[in-house]
């Protein structure tokens, strides 16, 4: 069952109705200033921080679910009703939700009056701007009111929800004109504010919830709408919030238009006070300026399609398939971005106060965003290297605001380290700038101890050379890539999350993981030494890497599948000895993808493994058999009932690591059968299975053993839109960029016919068109570059050139 449709003219996906299966969601910001905002208006708003600068207050797992967003009600005689139907749910008479890059689009209709709500957060500015169109569609003159509301957070959101006791006395507003100034910490040692306004002016407004929603009441059934009157509360304390009400008289077919600004202002502390207790608005004032009219609103938005339709047009394909070149050319480059952003931290499922930017996350973001904007990949870059530790170990994650590793989980999770040589080569691949390698980078922001970050990559890569165990595999420390594999918990923290406990490095238990990540990684930590001319450290890489791949064979390979670790006994973990956890998705995937076992034959037997045991026809399970009962050697992973998360749950993350391998050994339809059944426009019918949004990934689909085999779970803010990405573009297209020029290497199914890309490749274009007279799932007949013929896969990189007209042959 489907709930909307994609318009891909209007790069939009339609919501139809707004009782969709869980709130579907879209994100309005790119650079400072987010919004998630929901299909039925629901969401928040922050700066930067969506633990510390959180501008509105969101309810996480409250029922009725997704309460609290930026609301406008229409009060129409008796009748009040929601352009998004939420709060209130009055019955529509039509409803449309179209969520597009960068903005939302509401329109709705109630008793011949037509509302249309366009909300988007303009370039370079810190607000969020919300066009409230309104028409009557009667042949009677008709008189409305309107009344927007959101309720404001007092800042740290963590703090906001827990610190009653101080947070009931500190609230503090100010209204001028039709603006609501929120001014609470102000006084103290902060300099920002926020804004609510509106370009018209109002009959009244609202500061004190209560005053507004009535006492016992929800935004649901707000008094003050019910009685068609703001009472023009002014909050001191309790939970302010910032309601408009506007008086309209519509003649038959007219329509007005209305601009309402929710902004975040910061002053230089200089400029703090206009006199103390009176805050400077100038800055304020400057902003509503420039939306003050439907022309300034029309600029802005055309603004930031422009913006987009220059970032989407760096990678684009034409292909015989509409779901293929919808993802690849609109979705999953924008899930790419929205991941890039926000990390780990604010969506529907994380709740923006817990994590903020995964060291591991974030370096693996940066593999589907590079391309879009390598200035900006760049900055992160030298902001994770920043986080890492002198050993080459580093903070699991960081805090967005400050860029501070975060104590509270400190590092010990040995998988990181190589995640920021993967990051910063497909940097240097994608841009050629090898200066970002000599750019001075400090240890755990201590800019007294700043090394060249080439050597923080020595440093990651020595960490593992360095941290081996029993059977020479990399230790595993308290996880790798899979959170929930905890091999050296058990014995201090028997049941716990590693959330709760701090870093344990285990002596003995050992990842076959990481060791395929080693192979990989090392070899472009190899290539990057070259890069910068030292022969020596890639030869001594090279060494490193033959030896791993070597311990790999010997002790990682278990018969027709790879090992999955050592438990800190020494024990097999995914090996046909185990009784639970026979098999686990990963190292085939990774090992495979880093060539380890290719030529010797065990890469097939592998992936045919995958296949037999892991595969559903919803995705490819992490594991199996599903582990029934908890085992302290093991960790969370065996927490979680059977089918659900890394507990042989389908994790979206890592099937593509496995169709990756599938390219690596040429099998185009299997490669393409696994990208198709993760992929939201293929399982968009479905949607009443799948539940979360058609038209992002979601980290986590249920596994066969579930009770909702099928149901996903957390979408937006995972790193399967970057896997995806890769898969689809390097791999199954097969664009792949290298230090010396672009490569083409396709692998598709059978049948997939020609097709047309273009990508930016540095500063040149790229036209390329892929045909394939044979049929065939991968190989290279020819390639031409403007007519000429070219020796093997890789496009030479010319400096300077700005076109390259290029057709592949398949054969
Ligand atoms: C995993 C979860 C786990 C959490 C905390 C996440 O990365 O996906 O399954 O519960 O880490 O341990
Ligand atoms: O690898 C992790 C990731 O860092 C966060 N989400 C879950 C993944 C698997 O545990």
């Amino acid at each position: 069952m489907k709930f909307g449709y994609f318009d891909d003219a209007n790069r939009e996906y339609v919501i139809t109705t707004p009782k969709t299966p869980l709130p579907w969601i879209n994100y309005l910001g790119c650079n400072d200033f987010f919004s998630l905002i929901s299909n039925t208006c629901g969401g928040y708003s922050f700066y930067k921080d969506a633990k510390l600068l959180r501008l509105t207050r969101y309810r996480y797992n409250d029922v009725p679910m997704d309460i609290n967003g930026k609301y406008l009600y229409i009060k129409d005689g008796d009748t009040i009703w929601n352009p998004g139907w939420e709060p209130v749910k009055t019955d529509l008479d039509s409803y449309e939700c179209r969520h597009g890059i960068g903005y939302s689009r509401f329109t709705s209709s109630k008793n011949d009056v037509q509302a249309s709500v366009l909300t988007f957060v303009p370039m370079n500015d810190t607000c969020e701007v919300s066009q409230l169109k309104l028409t009557n569609n009667s042949s009677e003159e008709k008189t409305l009111s309107v009344f927007s509301y959101v309720e404001w957070c007092l800042w740290n959101a963590d703090d906001d929800s827990r610190n009653f006791q101080r947070n009931y006395s500190t609230g503090e507003v100010e209204v001028v004109g039709s603006t609501i100034f929120h001014k609470t910490e102000y006084r103290e040692r902060r300099n920002h504010y926020a804004i609510y306004s509106v370009n018209a002016e109002i009959a009244g407004f609202d500061t004190i919830r209560e005053a507004f929603l009535g006492s016992y009441r929800g935004a649901y059934e707000p008094e003050a709408v019910e009685k068609g009157a703001c009472t023009n509360s002014m909050a001191s304390g309790w939970q302010p919030i910032a309601s408009h009400q506007l008086n309209i008289t519509l003649a038959p077919g007219e329509t007005k238009s209305y601009v309402f600004v929710l902004g975040y202002i910061e002053n230089p502390e200089e400029e703090k006070w206009e006199s103390y207790g009176v805050i400077n608005k100038t800055r304020a004032y400057a902003m509503l300026d420039r939306y003050k009219t439907d022309a300034d609103v029309e600029k802005a938005f055309a603004e930031l399609n422009d913006y987009w339709k220059k970032l989407l047009s760096k990678y684009t394909v034409k292909s015989s398939n509409d779901k293929v070149d919808r993802m690849v050319n609109i979705w999953n480059q924008y899930q790419c971005m929205v991941t890039f952003n926000m990390s780990r931290s604010a969506s529907y499922y994380e709740s923006g106060i817990g994590r903020g930017m995964g060291f591991r996350d974030s370096c693996q973001d940066l593999l589907g965003f590079v391309h879009l904007i390598p200035d900006r990949a760049r900055e992160r870059i030298i902001d994770i290297a920043s986080t890492q530790f002198q050993d080459g170990s580093a903070y699991h994650q960081y805090q967005p605001l400050t860029k501070k590793g975060n104590s509270d989980i400190g590092s010990g999770f040995n998988d990181d380290p190589l995640w920021l040589i993967a990051g910063t080569s497909a940097y240097v691949r994608e841009t050629g700038d090898t200066t970002i390698l000599t750019d001075m980078v400090p240890f755990d922001n201590d800019e007294s101890v700043a090394t060249p970050l080439m050597d923080h990559l020595k440093r990651s890569f020595d960490y593992i050379v360095n941290h081996k165990g029993p059977h020479k595999l990399p230790l595993i420390g308290r996880a790798d890539w899979n959170d929930c594999l905890n091999l050296n918990c058990f014995s201090e923290h028997p049941g716990e999350s590693f959330q709760t406990f701090g870093p344990s490095e285990g002596p003995v238990a050992e990842s076959v993981f990481i060791a395929g990540m080693f192979v990989k990684y090392g070899e472009e930590y190899a290539q990057l030494c070259e890069l910068m001319g030292d022969t020596a450290e890639a030869e001594r890489a090279r060494k490193e890497v033959a030896i791993m791949y070597d311990a790999i064979l010997k002790d990682g390979w278990d018969g027709e599948w790879f090992v999955r670790a050592y438990d800190a006994y020494s024990h097999k973990v995914g090996s046909k000895e185990c009784e639970e956890g026979q098999i686990y998705i990963e190292p085939q995937g990774f090992c495979v993808l880093a060539g380890v076992g290719v030529k010797e034959g065990l890469a097939e037997k592998a992936l045919n493994s995958v296949k037999e045991k892991l595969d559903t026809k919803y995705g490819v399970m992490i594991l199996q058999p599903a582990y029934t009962r908890y085992h302290v050697e093991l960790g969370e992973v065996s927490s979680y009932p059977p089918g659900y998360k890394e507990n042989a749950g389908i994790f979206c993350h890592n099937n593509p690591w496995v169709s990756i391998a599938e390219t690596v050994i040429g099998r185009g339809d299997r490669a393409f059968e696994i990208y198709k059944k993760t992929c939201p426009a293929y399982i968009e019918d479905i949607s009443e299975v799948h539940r979360t949004e058609p038209y992002v990934y979601s980290q986590m689909v249920a596994g066969a053993d579930a009770k909702f085999f099928g149901e996903a779970k957390n979408s937006w803010l995972t790193g399967t839109a970057a896997w995806t990405f890769v898969n689809v573009s390097q791999y199954i297209l097969g664009v792949y960029p290298t230090h010396t020029g672009l490569s083409i290497n396709p692998c598709v199914p059978k049948g997939f016919g020609d097709f047309e890309l273009t990508r930016q490749f540095r500063e040149g274009s790229y036209n390329i068109k892929v045909v394939n007279p044979d049929n065939v799932e991968k190989g290279i007949k020819s390639i031409t570059v403007d007519g000429k013929p070219v020796e093997g896969c890789v496009i030479p990189y010319v400096k300077g050139k700005e076109t390259y007209d290029v057709v592949v042959t398949m054969g």
